[in-house]
């Protein structure tokens, strides 16, 4: 059977889920989005994904037309009528069809779009051997301009980013802001450890407050393991005994390499392999259960 997407309270086959090319979330990226794993049966942590939705919406004053409950029924029907245990949610909240001009007030109707997929995973050796990073010219943009928490369906930023990166060989970029102080990379938060503390961004600086950082933070302070939101510098990378990233796609993983120097012994660290475990841990316990 096909995949079944859902739009607007009615499912559709793949081949016929479709959208107007009026909807200005095409035509201008204006619209917001998650993106949510499904481990197990369990929408990891769908309450804390659909209040960053809401929060995101809220800021670029679009209504999402349903309720936090309903749209919760809404992804775990998704989730059912395509029968994943393991997988990635796409949740899009569209401004709708207007008019070809940027006013927002003109699109009357907004779309929710829900895509229920299997997920494509990093490979193994990445975690295994951990990913190296360059830092790329395309700086993040600033909160006074396009507000980092929004996650919105403008990531031409992050993109760009992604470009240089590819271009450069490795799979992610670091990415600085305006005074190149390091905020994160194009799809993941980023952490470094040092004598044992670990420290990570804060997101006034232009990161998005990550799910996936969220859960890591938790889990340091469970275990003890101090850890600040800070601002540090390219010199706080090359000289961590450990980097790793955080994100729904990557979940928790190893950085080896920033720029050509190696991280620590070049390989992934100790308290990377401790976090990586228990983040798995918690993914089988802390989400929404679809199925009964
Ligand atoms: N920073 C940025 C810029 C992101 O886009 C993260 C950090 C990590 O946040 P979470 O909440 O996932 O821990 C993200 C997440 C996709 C996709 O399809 C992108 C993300 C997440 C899931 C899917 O490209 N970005």
């Amino acid at each position: 059977m096909s995949l079944q997407i859902y739009i607007d309270g009615q499912f559709f086959n793949k081949e016929d889920a479709k959208i107007s090319v009026f909807d200005h979330t095409l035509l201008y990226g204006d619209g917001v989005f998650e993106g949510i794993r499904v481990y197990d049966g369990c929408i990891f942590r769908l309450g804390q994904h659909l209040r960053r939705l809401y929060a995101s919406a809220r800021y670029i004053m679009l209504d999402v037309p349903l309720s936090i409950d309903e749209l919760t029924a809404a992804t775990a029907e998704t989730v059912r009528r395509n029968a994943i245990r393991d997988g990635y949610i796409r949740l899009v909240v569209t401004r709708g069809a207007g008019t070809l001009g940027l006013a927002p007030w003109l699109c009357p109707r907004p779309s929710i779009i829900i895509i229920a997929d299997s997920i494509k995973l990093y490979p193994q050796e990445d975690y295994d051997h951990g990913l190296k990073l360059v830092t790329v010219p395309t700086m993040r943009n600033r909160n006074e301009s396009l507000n980092a928490r929004v996650k919105s369906c403008n990531y031409l930023n992050n993109i760009l980013a992604k470009i240089e990166a590819h271009n450069a060989g490795c799979k992610e970029a670091l990415m600085l802001d305006h005074n190149g102080y390091v905020v994160e990379c194009t799809g993941d938060n980023i952490f470094v450890i040092k004598d044992g503390r670990i420290r990570t961004p804060p997101v006034y600086l232009g990161a998005l407050q990550g799910i996936t950082r969220d859960c890591v933070i938790e889990i340091a302070r469970d275990k003890g393991i101090p850890l600040t939101e800070e601002p540090f510098t390219r010199f706080d990378v090359f000289d961590a005994d450990e980097v790793f990233l955080t994100g729904t796609a990557a979940e928790v993983i190893p950085v080896v390499e920033v720029d050509k120097r190696p991280i620590g012994d070049g390989k992934p660290g100790k308290i990377t392999h401790e976090l990586i475990a228990a983040f798995r841990q918690r993914t089988s316990q802390d989400g929404y259960q679809v199925y009964r």
